[in-house]
């Protein structure tokens, strides 16, 4: 089997695979990102690249159609809106999971054969305030260092980033670092504990926001005890007196934590000059993200701690290429190629080269305004490529009530049906990963190649190809004229080379004869390149600005809603939702609750949670834990309405941004919680495909099959029909059993003497293996067997799946810590539990100390 060098489509670690047409995936030894290393999903790859649920060929109108049809559709419609309405009737919503080719594309036919800059995409529910924050310190959105840095440095500061879950890779690279270097510390900086919490030697539980106070406090205790650099800073910065005068008014109770906690911090900060400061959504994700960027920027700077081996800002980004789709310009506000927008130097100079008809000269609307005028009626034509912004935008109701108001909307998937294409006129097939060919770069500017291995599967094309496509048919065929992926990249090398008079940071001559076909992963400028160790800013006088930011007011709404991910979920799911051994992680939306929170509300571990505000309300599983403080909740982001019934957590998100980025405050909403009183709870294995009826339901792929968690207001008078409708089973001959007394009742269907679904309801939440149930599908076992929940060979019941890459449950570990296994090495020799990708090592870790929290339905 030859296997086909590749990078991983999920996080922006941008690890190097090594894949073949037969499902082998391994990590590639030679990747700088990994050298080896995959998380857990990216070793469950090879699980999701089969065809169920693609889209195969276009569709318009929810009919079948051919290329030509709908590429014609789209165009004449896209050109007569121009014609009609003006440029500014259009919207692209793309995407940080497009290669560079395909964003370079989209962003050209937008900004300069439209002539319009409205595009904007998911980026800015990710990275915006992190560009904001950059361009404001420095002239550039730069990431100044690499992954070494993080490796290298005294003290590692994760602030809100659960690296541990969302860049495993990078994070087991610091573990590793901090098992060989003991003196190297780690901080994590989060409202409530992460897996990422149980690598760090000193955790600050921030109250939500309270990250400026925090790093104002820092930058005043460094310039207390003159710790400022005051020869890099007097050279090299701006604004150094009025940021630390800013920063002394701060009162730093505004970060929630006690002095004892501030005052360990900041020794810890100014007496080791190697520090890296890692930061994420915790921090971009909120109505002042660019400040709490300039806040952490403004204590690098003034120490000169920046651009020096396990010194720096870290800004770990969160898609495969959310930095190269800021490369090539996909956000509203920029150009193309760290160009400028409101320089007319820059834009006649990209128009020369791209020998274009017009160029927009201001910024298009950014994502939550681009969908507001969706709903305002002003967009009259809405492509979507690469997301699923029904699901992921702040109040999603909204969002998708809004994008249904745009008179034509098409979208490019990999999916047949995602609750965006559900509401679009025509939808385009797109080649998937392992299938399309192209470039992403990941956290450390780092470009390397995707490469398929897999045929293109019915008649999918490649996005880049399909905007040229479009393109061509509205008349710019000579622009769009790319024979392959290499073309397109060769240009945008070519547009760099073209605007090199122009100083900015990126600079891609190292890719100058770079062959394409062999293309090794590699950093712009160049290798192992730090930016600003010299003092050299880009800002018109060279220098670097540090920014006098105020920290907000704190609010404290009874019940606080912060939202994230899970370790083995990306996203919506429509890729990693495919994979059972993912799905097993955690297979149900749930809320983190603290127990005396649950106690106020009568909540018991297992029980179904109501959160309600202006925006709508979701139903989610009680999970109760004291990882987040009194009064704050934290829920998952990965349910969509394919998959849950009320379990998409946007739809309390309220559309409230950054000022300055426009990146929507994702982690801090006003809920008010309740229990939501079932009459009966269930629990559904199938093997048939399930969708969710019930007022609870959340649906997920297994081993032989679906399953669903379910929970309803109103008895049905018939269990068996009931059953029916809900696991599909039209055919199969039932068996029943109640039990009057207790209100149970379990149903299980057969075809043909081998059971194809069982249905457990009780009036409490359902108590039984999940696993055995599951693997009773598809066997022979004798219904009242399956339905006492014996499984099929009488084997013992793993439990919940902890270890996903070796299917290890949650009782296979207890039984091994009774059996003498005591660390996680143990664990790992007795069970291989963690012995692949490591993603489960803090799970692991945290069962060694009692102190796992289990999943509702376990
Ligand atoms: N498994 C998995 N990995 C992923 C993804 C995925 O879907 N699944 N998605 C990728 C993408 S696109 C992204 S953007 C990244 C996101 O990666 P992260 O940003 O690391 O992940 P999140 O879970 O969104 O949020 C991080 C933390 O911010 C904390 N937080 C909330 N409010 C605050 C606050 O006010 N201050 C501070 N300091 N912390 C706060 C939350 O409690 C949470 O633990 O992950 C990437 N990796
Ligand atoms: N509450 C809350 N909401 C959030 C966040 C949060 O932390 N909390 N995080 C936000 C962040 S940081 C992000 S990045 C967004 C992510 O949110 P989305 O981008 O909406 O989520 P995905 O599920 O990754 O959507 C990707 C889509 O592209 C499709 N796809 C996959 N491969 C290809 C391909 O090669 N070509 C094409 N054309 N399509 C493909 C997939 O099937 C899927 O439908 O969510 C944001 N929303
Ligand atoms: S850490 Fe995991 S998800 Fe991220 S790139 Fe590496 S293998 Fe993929
Ligand atoms: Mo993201």
């Amino acid at each position: 089997m030859t296997l086909t060098r590749t990078t991983c489509p999920y996080c922006g670690v941008g690890c190097g695979v090594l894949a073949g047409a037969d499902g082998t995936i391994k990590g590639d030894p030679d990747h700088p990102a990994n050298f080896g290393r995959l998380c857990s999903k990216g070793s469950a790859l090879g699980e999701t690249t089969d065809l169920e649920g693609r889209l195969l060929h276009p569709k318009v109108d929810g009919q079948r159609a051919d290329w030509d049809s709908a590429l014609d559709l789209v165009a004449s419609k896209f050109s007569a809106t121009i014609a009609e309405h003006g440029p500014d009737s259009l919207a692209f919503y793309a995407s940080g999971q497009l290669l560079t080719e395909d964003y370079y594309v989209a962003n050209k036919l937008m900004k300069g054969f439209i002539g319009s800059a409205n595009i904007d995409t998911n980026s800015r529910l990710c990275m915006a305030s992190s560009v904001a924050g950059h361009k404001r310190a420095f002239g550039t959105d730069t990431v100044p260092g690499t992954y070494a840095d993080l490796e290298l440095a005294d003290v590692v500061v994760l602030v809100g980033s659960n690296l541990a879950w969302c860049h495993p890779v990078l994070y087991q690279r610091i573990a590793a670092a901090k098992a060989a270097r003991p003196h190297m510390r780690v901080v994590n900086v989060d409202p409530r504990r992460t897996a990422s919490t149980d690598l760090a030697d000193m955790h600050l539980a921030i109250a939500p926001d309270g990250d400026v106070a925090l790093f104002n406090g820092l930058l005043a205790h460094l310039a207390d005890h003159d710790l400022i650099d005051q020869n890099f800073a007097a050279r090299h910065v701006n604004g150094v007196a009025e940021t630390i005068a800013a920063a002394r008014a701060t009162d730093t109770q505004g970060s929630g934590l006690s002095a004892q906690e501030l005052a360990a911090f900041y020794a810890l900060w100014a007496g080791h000059e190697k520090v890296v400061t890692v930061y994420s959504q915790g921090v971009n994700q909120s109505s002042c993200g660019t400040d709490k960027v300039n806040a952490i920027l403004n204590c690098h700077l003034a120490t000169g701690r920046i651009g020096k081996p396990g010194m720096g800002p870290f800004s770990a980004t969160g898609q495969p290429n959310a930095m190269g789709g800021r490369e090539v310009g996909g956000l509203a506000n920029m150009l193309a190629n760290h160009l400028e927008l409101g320089e007319p130097d820059h834009r006649h100079a990209v128009q020369e080269f791209w020998n274009s008809p017009t160029i927009c000269t201001t910024p298009g609307l950014k994502a939550i305004d681009l969908f507001e005028a969706c709903a305002g009626g002003q967009i009259k034509a809405l492509w979507v490529m690469s997301t699923n912004p029904a699901v992921s935008m702040p109040d999603s109701n909204h969002v998708a009530r809004a994008i249904a108001n745009v008179p034509f909307v098409v979208t490019s998937d990999i999916m047949e049906r995602t609750d965006t294409t559900d509401l679009a006129h025509v939808c385009l097939p797109a080649l998937g990963w392992g299938e399309k060919d192209g470039t992403v770069t990941n956290s450390e500017r780092r470009i390397s190649r995707q490469r398929s291995f897999l045929p293109p599967p019915g008649s999918a094309r490649a996005d880049w190809r399909i905007i040229s496509d479009v393109a061509a048919r509205m008349g710019f065929g000579a622009a769009f004229d790319y024979r392959g992926p290499a073309d397109v990249f060769a240009e945008y090398i070519a547009l760099d080379a073209a605007t090199a008079q122009f100083p900015r940071d990126l600079d891609l001559s190292i890719f100058a004869d770079a062959d394409y076909a062999t293309l090794v992963p590699t950093q712009w400028p160049r290798n192992d390149h730090r930016f600003f160790a010299d003092g050299r800013f880009y800002h018109s006088d060279g220098k670097a600005r540090m920014v006098p930011v105020v920290a907000p007011p704190q609010l404290r709404p009874r019940f606080q809603l912060n939202t994230g991910r899970n370790r083995d979920q990306w996203h919506t799911m429509t890729r990693t939702g495919k994979a059972p051994r993912l799905g097993a992680h955690l297979a149900e939306p749930y809320v983190e609750l603290h127990p005396r929170d649950a106690d106020a509300l009568t909540a018991a571990p297992g029980d179904l949670i109501r959160l309600e505000n202006a925006q709508g309300e979701v139903i989610l599983r009680a999970l109760v834990t004291s990882r987040v403080a009194p009064g704050q909740l934290f829920a998952p982001m990965h349910w969509t309405r394919l998959t849950s019934s009320n379990g998409v957590i946007n739809r309390m998100t309220a559309p409230v941004s950054d000022p300055i980025s426009g990146q929507p405050a994702l982690k801090a909403g006003a809920v008010t919680a309740s229990v939501f009183k079932a009459k009966w709870y269930g629990f559904v294995a199938s093997a048939q495909a399930l969708t969710p009826h019930a007022p609870y339901a959340a649906v997920s792929r297994t081993v032989t099959g679906w399953q669903v968690e379910l929970a309803g207001r109103r008895v049905p008078l018939d269990w068996v029909a009931e059953a029916r409708a809900l696991t599909g089973e039209a055919e199969g001959t039932a068996s029943i059993q109640t039990d009057p007394a207790t209100g149970a009742v379990r149903v299980a269907f057969q075809v043909e003497g081998r059971i194809t679904a069982l249905m457990f309801i009780s009036s409490a939440p359902v108590v039984l293996s999940r696993t055995a149930a599951i693997a009773c599908i598809g066997t022979d076992i004798a219904p009242l067997a399956a339905l006492a929940g014996r499984t099929p060979t009488d084997q013992p019941d793993p439990g919940a799946t902890v270890c996903a890459c070796f299917q290890v449950g949650r009782n296979t570990l207890l039984g091994a810590v009774a059996n003498g296994a005591h660390s996680v090495t143990a664990l790992g020799d007795a069970t291989c539990a963690g012995t692949n990708c490591g993603s489960c090592k803090p799970e692991l870790a945290a069962l060694l100390e009692g102190t796992t929290v289990p999943m509702a339905a376990e």
